[in-house]
């Protein structure tokens, strides 16, 4: 597959500590992606980086619900939301991007969750769907028109990334070398399925 300099842009997503071993909410070899995820980097004239960026108490947290355990699902105002552990919280070292992830080239660092009451997996939407980041506009204002989706994890927020991309009229290439999964309840076989139906474009790698 083609690079295409003036219309293709890659969408590293959430490669942040706390979902690296050791971290939060780990994503099992998550910190593998990060040498791949720097010579996909150099290939690319555009590049976006997304940080999950959470305030503290965040409704997305179990802690913030008595009763509930981390991994569990409940009932919010816009759907149902899984609960996951405190993680990401803004200026925390969980937060940071990975040390070894070379940011230098991002030209937009999206960030998301920082609303308290809704989570945001989608580099694109929140999760109640309506709840625009502004990525959108940002890359239709300077033309892109196909994102390379990369980073952590590939079941959660490069799915729902990816899946909204498609929605919004970019073509959208998930590149799978260059992500790790959480896998929940099938969320692996979902996403890929989810996907797939969506128009996502999945390659191994990107040769
Ligand atoms: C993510 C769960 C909660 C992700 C973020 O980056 O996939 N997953 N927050
Ligand atoms: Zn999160």
């Amino acid at each position: 597959m083609q690079i295409k300099a003036n219309e293709d842009v890659l969408l590293i997503i959430d490669v942040q500590n706390d979902f690296c071993p050791g971290g939060a909410l780990a994503v099992a070899d998550g910190d593998a992606v990060v040498p791949v995820i720097n010579r996909l980097s150099a290939r690319f004239e555009q590049v976006v980086l997304t940080q999950d960026w959470h305030p503290a108490s965040h409704g997305s947290f179990a802690s913030s619900h008595p009763g509930k355990a981390p991994f569990e699902s409940i009932d919010l105002a816009y759907g149902p939301q899984t609960l996951w552990p405190d993680h990401c919280i803004q200026g925390t070292p969980g937060a940071a991007f990975h040390r070894d992830l070379a940011t230098d080239k991002a030209q937009l660092i999206i960030r998301k969750g920082f609303r308290p009451g809704i989570d945001s997996y989608s580099a694109f939407f929140e999760n109640d769907k309506t709840t625009p980041t502004g990525l959108s506009g940002y890359l239709r204002e300077r033309g892109f028109r196909r994102v390379f989706l990369a980073g952590l994890a590939t079941d959660f927020c490069v799915h729902y990334s990816a899946v909204d991309a498609r929605r919004l009229g970019f073509a959208a290439v998930v590149i799978d070398n260059a992500c790790r999964g959480i896998d929940l309840g099938g969320s692996m076989a979902a996403a890929k399925a989810q996907g797939a139906e969506a128009g996502v474009i999945k390659i191994a790698e990107l040769a």
